[in-house]
């Protein structure tokens, strides 16, 4: 077990912005378990969640987080510790989250796809004292993974298992004692009197990473609940909501924008498809009468083009919100068509900013922007290379500060160095043009980083993975368009002796417990990397290169490079398992 000193976890905005976004109404002192209290109390009988067959009503949700939270408790953790909570689209994810909320304790969130590379980092920047997942889901035994970050992560104390969680003993050495999840036990003697300070750090969510691994996000009560809060009235979310969750519960996009999140805070219903499969999920909408829900582009263009050849009645929905990462004028304009219900652009980061596309804004708006920030006092710069503002229609890089924007991820001082200004502006990394009206059009980004419809991949992160091969002398990751996935990675690599082969380098970066969706897609071996005049060359530089004589090429054939088939299978297409 771990001695070292629990880093604390801070969010700090000026005391005069505190005094302002206070007085303003946006952050009015409500936390998670005292809203979510409320609700079980105001709207008992209401459905909460629908999955399958499993409906649960607030009265029910509120009773099992109360149970989990005594369950954790009773395991020995202490009010600030913090938990990786990585488990699918179940019901006992909002379980669990709300079970540590109320218990005071920190969810960590992690993606189904994150794999022990992932985790351990999580673990260790975060101090993980716990680990809940579920026994096994799509597939995966995520009982193998506890086990391999029990033995990498030497602060983990307790692994608990959402479902069959095998032999639960406390192991005589090292390691993680075990525990199932189903049984906890109600124990209203050990929940806390009060609930957390509002302006406290509620969860820790991840980043995408333009540059390295992951960066953990601390997002407070009091802005994480404005962001969603204010979400609702421009997504239009009441009582009456039935908001369908297909892309991965975890993620920062369905979690509150409007989100899960949103739909508990209105009263509404949330319904849980474990599955991005068109028919599956028309099934589910028919069904449940689902009124909104929240897609990536290449998923909302796929079910767009399965809903004209449905038989299922699909006229419940209302909205669908689109985002995470471009969707494109004809795209938008095909999803409204194929789905027949209105669209809202959602450009959004787990760091904070969200802007939306308004219900009543002209279709012009709603086809070509991605729509606007949702508080007035969500400050936006868009600046040239040197930090001097562009004027309004002009590209820069877009910079962000506000009632809902972090000031500084979780104990990375690199990170922070690098991703805000020194007045307390987020870096977004993403070049945007602004318009006269503030509707923002994402162009592009600053940074090498690959977005795979939705999952965000760093280019440097991959690259790294590559160089530990030892037929591998030198790689350099860059991102390709491409119709089903808006983008996909190529990887291009100088061999050390002989060239491995493609299908074998990919199972390679597996095998070392690297998500699927960082595997290269594509794999193309060069002789050298060019270099310039002086014999040098910047990454960036280098794989702009690469990438623009790719697309030259038109698919790599030239003489002295060789090339896989791009292929999709390392991850299923479209879906953000991150
Ligand atoms: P993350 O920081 O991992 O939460 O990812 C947020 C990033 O996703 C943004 O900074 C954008 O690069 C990208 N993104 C999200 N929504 C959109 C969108 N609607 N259009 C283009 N890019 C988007
Ligand atoms: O991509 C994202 O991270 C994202 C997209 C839309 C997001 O965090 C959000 C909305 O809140």
């Amino acid at each position: 077990m771990s001695t070292d000193a629990l880093i604390p976890l801070r969010q700090t905005w000026p005391a005069d912005c505190v005094a302002r976004y206070r007085a303003a109404g946006y952050w009015r002192g409500e936390t998670f378990p005292g809203f979510m209290r409320r609700r079980a109390a105001e709207s008992a009988d209401q459905t909460a969640i629908v999955a399958g067959d499993v409906r649960w009503t607030y009265a029910e949700l509120w009773q099992r987080a109360e149970t989990a939270a005594a369950g954790f408790l009773a395991l020995g953790l202490q009010p600030g510790d913090r938990v990786i909570v990585q488990l699918g689209n179940i019901p006992a994810f909002y379980s669990v989250v709300f079970g540590l909320f109320r218990a005071g304790l920190i969810p960590v969130y992690a993606l189904p796809a994150h794999r022990i590379v992932e985790l351990r980092h999580f673990a260790a920047k975060a101090q993980a004292a716990a680990f809940v997942a579920a026994a096994i889901h799509d597939g995966f035994d995520y009982r193998t993974l506890a086990r391999e970050l029990e033995q990498q992560a030497p602060g983990l104390r307790h692994v608990v298992i959402v479902g069959d969680a095998g032999e639960t003993t406390t192991p005589p050495g090292p390691g993680a004692s075990w525990h199932a999840f189903d049984t906890f036990r109600p124990d209203p003697s050990r929940l806390p009197a009060h609930d957390p300070d509002p302006q406290a750090v509620a969860f820790l969510q991840i980043s995408g990473g333009s540059t390295g691994l992951s960066k953990l996000i601390p997002r407070t009560h009091d802005d994480y609940l404005y962001s969603f809060r204010a979400s609702n009235a421009i997504c239009g979310i009441g009582a009456d909501t039935r908001y369908l969750i297909a892309l991965p519960v975890a993620h920062n996009f369905p979690m509150s924008s409007p989100g899960a999140m949103g739909v508990f805070y209105a009263g509404g219903t949330v319904v849980l498809s474990h599955t991005t499969s068109p028919d599956t999920v028309f099934t589910m909408i028919e069904r449940e009468r689902v009124t909104d829900l929240g897609l990536v582009p290449p998923l909302a263009l796929l079910w767009a083009q399965a809903a004209g050849k449905t038989t299922r009645d699909l006229s419940s929905l209302r909205v669908i919100q689109v985002g995470g990462a471009k969707l494109t004028p004809e795209a938008a304009r095909r999803v409204i068509a194929g789905l027949k219900c209105r669209l809202q652009q959602v450009f959004g980061m787990a760091e904070g900013l969200v802007n939306y596309t308004r219900l009543d804004d002209d279709l012009d708006i709603v086809l070509n922007t991605q729509g606007r920030p949702i508080s007035p006092d969500d400050e936006v710069l868009v600046v040239d290379d040197h930090g001097r503002p562009v004027p309004d229609g002009q590209p820069g890089y877009l910079l962000t500060r506000g009632p809902y924007t972090i000031r500084a991820y979780h104990n990375d001082d690199a990170a922070n160095a690098r991703s805000f200004t020194d007045d307390g502006f987020y870096r977004t990394g993403d070049v945007v043009v602004r318009s006269a009206g503030g509707y923002l059009t994402v162009q592009g980004r600053a940074h090498d980083h690959i977005n795979r419809a939705g999952e965000k991949i760093s280019a440097e992160e991959v690259e790294d993975h590559l160089l530990a091969h030892p037929q591998v002398f030198d790689a350099a990751v860059v991102s390709i368009p491409d119709t089903h996935l808006g983008e996909r990675s190529c990887a291009f690599i100088i061999a050390r002796g002989e060239r491995p082969r493609p299908p074998a380098l990919k199972a390679w970066m597996r095998e070392r417990g690297l998500a699927a969706f960082k595997v290269p897609d594509q794999i193309v071996f060069v002789d050298a990397f060019e270099t310039t005049a002086v014999g040098k060359t910047s990454r960036k530089e280098l794989r702009a290169r690469l990438r623009a004589g790719l697309l030259e090429q038109d698919n790599a054939n030239a003489p002295g490079a060789s090339s896989d088939t791009p292929d999709a299978n390392n991850n299923h297409p479209g879906a953000t398992r991150r």
